[in-house]
């Protein structure tokens, strides 16, 4: 049995339930709220001791790490493989999927925490902030966390979100242009089931204009999100952060 420690509005999680979905995979979720902090219960603190969603269990062994568990979903179950055969597209592959991890997960954060997770995070009165955070892995963070939830959006954070994802996709639309259709080349790959989730944050932050001049990303939008396991693995309405603020 697969088992997934996930968070349906998290997006590294909807990276594994991709995979998961595009390959076809029977899965069981155990809901992590991250928006209760519950990956920072001592139980999910011995599942994940970075207590960071998604992760893995597979005969009884652990898998941390949205890229690291695609690519052992891929090596475990290599029915339908979603990484290329060839080397050099196999390497292009990972760059994409780096892109996504340096590039487009650090530029939609202060988008995502000032628009959507401060409604949440932002009513913890200080009490109850210092008894949920008590156990965090990362101690030196938690004073910065705090002030972080309870600060009033920050239009400049949100602005650089918008900066940084305007050159992320501007990145994405050349090399789609120069070597597509999909970001790997001629196959559907985990490079686009990793930037995948990004499509869906940022509609939801009402951003998708980011990308109404770049026909080929646009495109690739398309197709993505047009695919049966994409449906599938979005986040359920029910289990979806607030939607965004205007500023
Ligand atoms: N590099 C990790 C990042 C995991 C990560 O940061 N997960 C977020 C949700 S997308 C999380 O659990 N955040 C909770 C927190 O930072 O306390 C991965 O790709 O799995």
């Amino acid at each position: 049995m697969i088992e997934l420690y996930h968070f349906w509005d998290s997006f590294c999680s909807f990276k594994v339930r991709l995979c998961l979905e595009e390959k076809g995979l029977a899965w069981t979720g155990h809901h992590v709220d991250l928006m209760k902090f519950e990956n920072l219960a001592s139980a999910y603190l011995a599942v994940n001791p970075r207590g960071l969603v998604p992760t893995l269990k597979l005969e009884g062994r652990l898998v941390p790490e949205s890229s690291i568990i695609n690519e052992f979903l891929d090596d475990r179950f290599p029915e339908v493989p979603l990484r290329p055969a060839d080397p050099y597209a196999r390497a292009r592959m990972r760059d994409w999927v780096k892109h996504e991890e340096d590039e487009l997960f650090v530029a939609i954060r202060p988008a995502s925490l000032n628009l959507m997770m401060k409604q949440v995070l932002g009513r913890f009165s200080e009490a109850e902030l210092d008894r949920l955070l008590a156990h965090h892995p990362r101690p030196h963070q938690i004073a910065l966390l705090k002030k972080m939830f309870k600060e009033p959006p920050d239009p400049a954070a949100v602005e650089r979100s918008r900066k940084a994802l305007a050159a992320a996709f501007a990145k994405m639309e050349k090399g789609l242009a120069e070597a597509g259709p999909w970001l790997a080349g001629a196959s559907f790959s985990l490079a686009d089931i990793a930037a995948a989730p990004v499509i869906d944050r940022v509609e939801r932050l009402g951003m998708a204009a980011l990308w109404s001049s770049l026909p080929a990303v646009k495109d690739w939008v398309r197709r993505l999100t047009a695919r049966p396991a994409y449906r599938k693995a979005a986040p359920k309405d029910e289990f979806r952060m607030p939607a965004a603020i205007r500023l």
